[in-house]
């Protein structure tokens, strides 16, 4: 049995590169109960960033699906790499959540990659929480980052909760609706306890309780009166008006904690599944002309989103299901490519274990391995409708090499294995250069060309040098020249003679070639001027430079 719509939250973790996505990803996973003892980047035990790579470069590469339960929800969290060179995940990411959590550390505050994925969700209308992170860190500032935060994404950014201390000696946190503080003794799940608020942090909680008030209020003009009138406001109405803004991406509520600490974690784990949107509650998906509703009953709909090629799996295909419900054992179309696949073994990914699953209800995110021909950006749909995603501006690339297999004989292996790295990565450009024939790879930068040669290897097998790219110089008219050719045969039967007078200029660069006939009466009985034309094309270079040929000919039988 699939979970119902309106019980599952599918979110993204997402911001700048090290804020500490994938720790809070670990965090909430064991917060949940979903793995039983919190692993560390630092030696490489994480759920997430479980490839060698990601371990050894103790960064994300890949977007991670992990789904687990909470409060009879079920939560699709999605930890993305911050770096920009792998932003693609990220940005497919955030197409397929009705949520993010923006990952932000307390030392830095917002930082470039942030505000890029900040406009992003703003345009896909994505309800929006903060967590403010590494609040244990030497220099580590809430109410400085809080401020950036607002000047970065408008007054609607509002705390709903404050730490306890700062630094390394940060021990819990107050928070605003309730007026209540907690610390957390350890890491444990339990290790969080109620206490009084302290006295010194009493004026600060206050005051910022009040600028909380203040934004809940502007939800409805009732509550406004109420408020202004000094009438107590109940504890549903401000998690209602919370929620209510934060689903409508009017409010964007602040939390904060220490990921490698567990601290902080519990309190955005429940408001995960309280405060953020179902899919039910984001509504339906208007794609080209069809609708989609997260409904069981309409035809199947699910999107691609992300392929992972696995020498041994084959490729897996990450999906989210936007209308019907995707069975194992059905045949569905695929869109693009109008072929029939047929869907085998779909899986779930449940902290750091596989699971299987027979079916996914509307509005699920899951896993299907070994299908034919899809690949991310594609539709399975029950029936063939030309249904297509809006496409997602992807960076271009501007790191280039040319590629060669290390040991001869091995292209074939070598350029499927990296045309298999493409679907994966959709910024991968692979081209063969038709001037120099080298075999081109681009990237985004250095790390992402090194990343790809580093899975070429240790997924495929494959291993293969890198050179710069040969430039090919190209020649293009600098000034008018002039030249005269003479064609005379005599070999039996009528002669033929022919007298070509040709006058190049440079054209404008960008100007491309023309041809002007200057041949005036009968000079040309024959017709021959056109492969007088096409003879000069042969001797430009393809430069950008433009050139002008003109030809005077003259030809007849002798
Ligand atoms: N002191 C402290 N360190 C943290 C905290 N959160 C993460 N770190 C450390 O910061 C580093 C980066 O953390 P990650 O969780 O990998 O950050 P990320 O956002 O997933 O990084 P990318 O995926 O590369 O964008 C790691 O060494 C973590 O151990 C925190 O709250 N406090
Ligand atoms: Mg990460």
């Amino acid at each position: 049995m699939h979970k119902p719509p309106d019980r599952i939250r599918n979110v993204a973790l997402v911001g700048h590169r090290g804020s500490g996505k994938t720790s809070l990803h670990e965090a909430l996973l064991f917060q949940a109960g979903a793995i039983n003892r919190l692993g560390s980047v630092t030696d490489g035990s994480t759920v997430s960033d479980g490839d060698e790579d990601e371990k050894a470069r103790q960064m994300s590469i890949s977007a991670t699906l992990s789904s687990f339960e909470w409060e009879d929800r079920k939560v699709n969290l999605i930890d993305t790499p911050g770096d920009s060179s792998f932003v693609a995940d990220a940005l497919g990411a955030l197409r397929v959540c009705e949520s993010a959590v923006f990952v932000v550390n307390a030392v830095m505050g917002v930082e470039v990659h942030t505000n890029r994925l900040w406009q992003r969700a703003s345009e896909l209308d994505l309800a929006r929480l903060l967590f403010v992170n590494m609040l244990d860190r030497e220099r580590a500032d809430f109410f400085r980052t809080l401020e950036s935060l607002k000047s970065a994404f408008g007054p609607h950014v509002v705390a709903t909760e404050i730490p306890i201390g700062s630094e390394h000696e940060v021990g819990g946190v107050i928070d605003l609706v309730d007026m209540k503080a907690y610390t957390y003794a350890g890491e444990g799940r339990d290790a969080s306890q109620e206490i009084p608020i302290p006295q010194e942090l009493q004026a600060q909680a206050q005051e910022y309780r009040e600028k909380l008030m203040d934004e809940v209020s502007e939800s409805s003009d009732a509550l406004m009166e109420r408020y202004l009138e000094g009438e107590d406001i109940s504890h549903a109405e401000i998690v209602a008006a919370l929620k209510d803004g934060t689903n409508h991406g009017q409010l964007f509520p602040v939390t904060c904690g220490v990921a490698t600490c567990n601290l902080g974690t519990n309190r955005l784990l429940d408001a995960l599944v309280e405060d953020l949107p179902s899919p039910v509650k984001h509504g339906d998906l208007e794609v080209g002309q069809a609708t989609l509703s997260p409904t069981e009953d309409g035809p199947l709909f699910a999107y691609v989103f992300k392929t992972r090629a696995d020498p041994f799996a084959g490729r897996i295909n990450l999906f989210r299901v936007y209308q019907g419900v995707l069975r194992q054992d059905s045949h569905l179309l695929n869109t693009r490519s109008h072929t029939k696949e047929r869907v085998g073994q779909m899986v779930t990914f449940e902290g750091g274990r596989t699971g299987h699953a027979a079916e996914f209800g509307p509005g699920d995110i899951g896993a299907v391995a070994k299908l034919k021909e899809t690949r991310a950006g594609d539709w399975l749909a029950a029936r063939d409708e030309p249904i297509q995603m809006p496409s997602i501006t992807l960076p271009s690339p501007v790191m280039a090499f040319a590629v060669e297999p290390k040991a001869k004989g091995e292209e074939d292996k070598v350029f499927t294995a990296l045309r298999r790295l493409q679907e994966e990565d959709p910024t991968i450009d692979l081209h063969r250069d038709p001037q120099t024939g080298e075999q081109i790879v681009a990237g985004l930068s250095q790390v992402h060309v090194e990343v790809v040669v580093a899975r070429l290897k240790s997924r495929f097998g494959a291993e293969v040098t890198l050179k710069p790219p040969r430039v090919p110089y190209q020649e293009t008219i600098r000034k008018p020249a002039q030249a005269h050719g003479r064609h005379k045969k005599q070999s039996g039967g009528r002669g033929q003679f022919g007298d070509c007078h040709i006058t190049i200029e440079p054209l404008p660069a960008g100007g491309g070639f023309e041809f002007v006939n200057e041949i005036k009466g009968r000079g040309d009985p024959l017709g021959l001027h056109p492969s007088c034309g096409e003879g000069g094309t042969g001797g430009h270079g393809g430069g950008d430079g433009g050139w002008l040929s003109r030809q005077g000919c003259a030809r007849a039988p002798s």
